[in-house]
């Protein structure tokens, strides 16, 4: 346990310290040899490295849409209507942020709009790991669905003689995605960048993934035209806050939940309560050894750190240093608190709210900042599929009024074919009322 106020301002930021994640040089090397052979030699590129990385005898790009379709058949009912509920719920919250264009006059004669238009061509990676995570492709895929995107492509990796999980791709299905390709890491995000017979190529790239994944997705970004992606990604994190009658279990629950995402996931609870604090310090080694994947859960822990605070607003103070991918409060009334969040992904009140509620199936997304990105980027919403554009119509007694700002702003930056613009048409306008 970590006394806040007890410590220098050097250990302070060191419990507050994310585990480093390295760009290393050898990464962006392979990712670059990668995305070239790509480029040159499209499919058979991803073939060779199904072969190579993912030990496939007879590796093949695409899913077949029968295979998509008849998926639902191998899941049990409690699956299924889990998948159901969880897009049901996602879907509808997503719904209600569908934009709305403008369309304004700012003075007379001068009409401007604001149009939204749904990216046309987005691609979507789910990781296959040591997890795999139909949830994700509902986080992306509804969105995609929603935005009524021409063309969805979503990638996931085939390790040897596996299948895709047949929860993924009636997840995919659902959100109407009908393109899967079987190919992971850099090679994918290269093959939906620059396009191959058989994968298309899109416009903007989703979904998180390893280092190598991360890599190529910064780089078709910065050297591919007009190639956008979604965020920065970093491992997962959670912070709780929590006052002296919060339950211990509950807490210790909610810390292991995001622990054992990866070995480099970090997880901090903040409470004025010492006792809290020892409670869920036992609670976590009663829990931790339960856990299928404690080993990572334990590394995950290493990295993490309990702390004393003063008063629950010191631990929004702390909080809002670290800026944290999930903040959970467990706290009597978080109301009066709730003006006090600042930089959080995602923000679960009430002892009844868990992290995995909106990690699967309240509605909210569970794509977020990470690694203090919460402070200036959002959780994955609606707006992140499409792009908005300007409309301007103006009537020649608007543009006569208009010339009043526009010609002596011209003159003062000294570019007189903006003025010529506007001028020749005043003059066509006055011999037309000769
Ligand atoms: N907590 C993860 C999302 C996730 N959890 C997927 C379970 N499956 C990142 O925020
Ligand atoms: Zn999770």
């Amino acid at each position: 346990m970590l006394r806040w106020n007890e410590v220098s301002a050097d250990a302070q930021a060191a419990a507050l310290m994310r585990p480093a994640v390295s760009a290393s040089a050898e990464v962006e090397e392979i990712c670059q040899t990668i995305m070239a052979n790509v480029k040159e030699q499209g499919d058979e590129a991803l073939l060779t490295m199904a072969k190579q990385f993912d030990n496939r005898e007879a590796p093949r790009l695409l899913v077949p849409v029968e295979e998509i379709n008849s998926a639902v058949s191998l899941l049990s009912p409690e699956l299924k209507y889990a998948i159901d509920t969880a897009y049901a719920n996602v879907k509808r919250f997503h719904q209600a942020q569908l934009p709305k264009d403008i369309k304004l006059t700012t003075q007379p004669g001068v009409l401007c709009e604001l149009k939204y238009q749904a990216i046309e061509a987005v691609g979507i990676y789910v990781p296959g790991g040591s997890a795999p995570l139909p949830s994700s492709v509902i986080m992306q895929g509804v969105l995609a669905q929603l935005s009524g995107a021409k063309t969805v492509v979503l990638a996931t990796p085939v390790q040897g003689d596996a299948q895709i999980n047949p929860a993924i791709l009636y997840a995919a299905k659902l959100c109407g995605i009908k393109t899967i390709v079987e190919s992971g890491g850099a090679g994918a995000i290269a093959a939906m960048a620059y396009g191959t017979d058989s994968v298309p190529k899109v416009n903007k790239i989703f979904g998180p993934g390893n280092s190598f994944v991360t890599m190529a997705k910064q780089l078709v970004a910065q050297t591919i035209p007009g190639m956008a992606i979604d965020m920065p990604a970093g491992p997962s994190e959670v912070l709780v806050i929590a006052d002296e009658r919060a339950n211990p279990e509950f807490i210790a629950a909610d810390l292991l939940s995001q622990a054992e995402h990866g070995a480099d996931s970090q997880v901090i609870l903040l409470s004025n309560s010492e006792l809290t604090i020892t409670r869920t310090q036992q609670a976590i080694e009663r829990q931790l050894a339960k856990l299928s994947r404690q080993d990572i859960a334990a590394k995950a822990l290493a990295n993490s750190s309990l702390i004393l605070v003063d008063s629950i607003e010191q631990a929004f103070d702390v909080s809002a240093l670290y800026g944290p991918e999930h903040l959970i409060l467990q706290l009597a009334d978080a109301n009066p608190y709730l003006d006090k969040v600042k930089n959080a992904g995602s923000v679960f009140v009430g002892d009844y709210t868990p992290e995995s509620a909106g990690d699967y199936a309240s509605g909210t997304n569970h794509v977020l900042p990470t690694y203090g990105y919460s402070a200036t980027y959002s959780s994955l919403n609606l707006l992140d599929f499409f792009r908005t554009y300007t409309v301007q119509t103006i009537t020649e007694n608007g543009l006569k009024n208009l010339s009043k700002a526009i010609l002596p702003l011209a003159d003062a930056e000294g570019l007189d074919a903006h003025a010529n613009a506007v001028k020749v048409r005043l003059e066509a306008m006055n011999r037309g009322n000769e």
